[in-house]
Formats: C-alpha cells, structure tokens, sequence
C-alpha cells in the first residue's frame, strides 16, 4: 500500500470484502460552500450513499496523510476552516504531503486517493473543465488530465457554464474520456438540465454503466469516465437568471485579474452571491441526487459482470 495512504478501517473492511464504496471529494466542502451547509452536505450525502448499500469514503489530506474514509470531526474541521484550507490537485500533492499540511482535494486529487485504495465511484457536484477564453488563458482543469489516465467513474451533473462546454467536451474526446448521459442524451449544465450539447452516449440504467466500465478496464484501456446525471427538474434554476449571474461573475473575475486555481471559487462563490443563495439549494440537490447513482453504480458494479 501507498506509504502516505491512510484508509479508515470500515473502508478498508468493504474493500477487502469487494463491497461498494464511493469516493467523495472535499474541494466542494472547504471551497465549494459555506459553512455551517457545506458540513451538513457532506454528512448528509455520506448518508445517502450508506442508504444505497455503500460505504462513503470522503478523502482529504490531513497532516500530510491521504485520507480515504474521513471520521465527523474531519469534516466538521474542513468545514470550519473552509476556504483557509488549501485547495489540492494533483500538482499540489507533494508539497502538501512532504510539509505534513492539510489539504482539501479536487476532483483530480481524489481520483488519485480513490485509486490508490482501490475505490471505482466517485460522486461529486461539477467537474472542472475548459474555461472560457482558454484559447489566451490556456486555463484547463487538471481534472480534465485526471480523468485520461486514472481509473475511476466520476458522478458528476455536468459542468457550469462558467466553463465552455463546447471545449470541454472536446478535450474529453481527444482524451479518450467517455462521457456518458444517465437517462438523457444532452450534456447538463450543472444548475440546468440543458446545455444545447450532447453526451457521447445515453444510458438509462446503472447495470449498462457497470457492464461498460468492467469492459474499459478489462482491455486495458486506461482512464477513467464521466456520468452525467442532470439535477432533477423541480431543483433547476432559471436559465436567464443563472446566466445572468454567470456573465457578470466572469466579467468581475476578468476586471480584477482573477486567474489560476482561485478561478474557479471566485466564480462559484460571486455566483452563488448574486442569487442570493437559491443556486446553493439547487447545488445541494443535484449532489444528493450524485450520491444516490454513485451509490447504485458502485452496488452494481461490485456485483460484477
Ligand atoms: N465545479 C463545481 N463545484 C466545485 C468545483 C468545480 O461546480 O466545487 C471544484 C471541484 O473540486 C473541482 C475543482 O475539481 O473545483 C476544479 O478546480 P480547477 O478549475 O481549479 O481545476
Ligand atoms: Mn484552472
């Protein structure tokens, strides 16, 4: 195993036993949102995953350690410090892990702890992707890099338009990503079912997902996936009004040079202020709704094929 690698003994109990377990990231509780909401999600959505017949592995590092399985009281600290908590991708890692810090990890960086302890789902809000203006800024999540080379399959309801779709899955094509749609054949847009794009491929139950990754893995194909799962109707948010809110908080973040990896929650936090917190609520839902499919997948898939 890993030397930096710490798996809590009822992840490591279900691994052993090749039982389900999901992957949860913690970029989305120290950055993603505040606090006191951002610890009840996280615990909430542990909850919902157990719910399915899944053990929760939300991972973090924590003192220079990669936590897989993250205790209440670590989630409660991440929480709490929220944004002085440094946010970690995979360029982050050693540094992190060498000076014995805490870090809270991105998609990217808990694909890599899922990996390292042998974990195949992973649910999460929105991925990172290809930002708008990326043909000046050459700002492209390391997310995007992750998911060509690591095996494991991201949950996740499609990606913000403070991104370029467009580009976004493109470079997943060139990758070598699937993108796949659960039940609908357009790409969705993270607070909106909708993003005018399509996936690669639908498919409407969890057993085809599992039959597929079984596959990817089986030739060899290295990597990992995307499956999107829109937010659930009743959760969405006005189109114009989202956009609205989007166009200006990527108007501010150009007037005042945001740039880097301070990009992505500046947006999402002058977002999440203009709409005076209803993209919050609908945030909190579609992560719900993440964490019950990853939840089936990861039954289904450790049911084999
Ligand atoms: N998109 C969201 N919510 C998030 C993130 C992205 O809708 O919380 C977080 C995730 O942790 C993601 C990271 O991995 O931001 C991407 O950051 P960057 O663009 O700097 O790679
Ligand atoms: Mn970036």
């Amino acid at each position: 195993m890993n030397q930096f690698l710490d798996i809590s003994p009822l992840v490591k109990k279900a691994l052993e036993n090749n039982e389900p377990v999901v992957a949860l990231e913690s970029t989305i509780i120290a950055h993603g949102m505040p606090y006191p909401q951002n610890v009840e999600t996280a615990r909430a959505v542990e909850k919902i995953v157990l719910n399915e017949g899944a053990t929760p592995a939300t991972i973090a590092i924590l003192g220079g350690r990669i936590k897989v399985g993250l205790s209440d009281t670590d989630i409660e600290t991440l929480g709490k410090k929220g944004r002085a908590v440094i946010k970690v991708s995979r360029r982050d890692m050693p540094y992190i892990v060498s000076q014995g810090l805490d870090g809270a990890t991105t998609v990217a960086s808990t694909m890599i702890g899922a990996a390292m302890a042998g974990i195949k789902v992973f649910a999460t809000g929105g991925i990172g992707g290809v930002h708008r203006g990326a043909g000046e800024t050459m700002d492209i999540s390391a997310d995007l890099q992750e998911l060509a080379h690591t095996p494991v399959a991201v949950i996740s309801a499609g990606v913000k338009s403070i991104l370029d779709i467009g580009l976004t899955l493109e470079y997943l094509e060139t990758q070598g990503v699937p993108v796949l749609g659960y039940q609908t054949k357009e790409f969705p847009a993270f607070y909106t079912r909708r993003s005018g794009f399509n996936v690669d491929y639908q498919m409407d139950d969890v057993a085809s997902i599992a039959k597929l990754m079984h596959a990817k893995w089986a030739m060899g194909l290295r990597g990992g996936l995307i499956i999107a799962n829109p937010i659930p109707t009743h959760q969405q948010m006005d189109e114009v009004v989202i956009n609205a809110a989007i166009d200006r908080a990527l108007r501010e973040a150009k007037e005042q040079g945001i740039h880097g990896k301070e990009s992505t929650p500046f947006l999402l936090g002058r977002v999440k202020e203009l709409t005076e917190g209803d993209s919050l609520v609908s945030n909190i839902g579609l992560v719900f709704n993440n964490a019950r499919l990853a939840g089936e997948l990861a039954v289904a898939f450790a049911g084999g094929d």
